[in-house]
């Protein structure tokens, strides 16, 4: 009766120790199924997933071409601005892009249509008078 308990637990430790290693303890082999989890929440919480876009603008005698880019909201879009003869910049004020490409220049830049809409997009160079009239349009379909 006044024998100590703690001989008869002892033989437990070994086997519970191996638990501890974060390399085979369950908590390891249950990361992947939380991270699973995880994801199909996240994508559960979108309507689908982000969708990526590729568009490329020329810039050329003081025309954008094309002059309309379309686009859905919340699509992550990568443009190449390739910038021919004279320098030229890429500007939409709403989404805060500011983009410049010197003569012969092409730049890469991507933004997350966050916002639907219509919005102009212009060339802010000062140096030319005929940027002023240098235009498009940026179409973002509400999702
Ligand atoms: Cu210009």
């Amino acid at each position: 009766m006044a024998r100590p308990k703690w001989p008869m637990a002892r033989p437990k430790r070994p086997m519970a120790r191996p638990n501890t290693n974060t390399n085979s303890g369950w908590a390891a082999r249950a990361r992947p199924v939380l991270l699973a989890c995880m994801i199909v929440a996240t994508l559960g919480a979108q309507d689908r997933a982000p969708n990526r876009r590729d568009v490329t603008v020329v810039a050329r005698d003081h025309q954008f071409i094309p002059d309309r880019i379309d686009v859905r909201q919340d699509d992550l879009v990568r443009v190449t601005f390739i910038s021919e003869g004279r320098p030229a910049s890429f500007a939409v004020d709403a989404y805060r892009i500011l983009k410049r490409a010197g003569a012969g220049q092409t730049i890469v830049f991507e933004f997350r249509a966050d916002q639907a809409g219509t919005f102009t997009f212009y060339c802010s160079l000062t140096s030319d008078p005929q940027c002023l009239d240098m235009k498009g349009t940026l179409v973002v379909a509400p999702k």
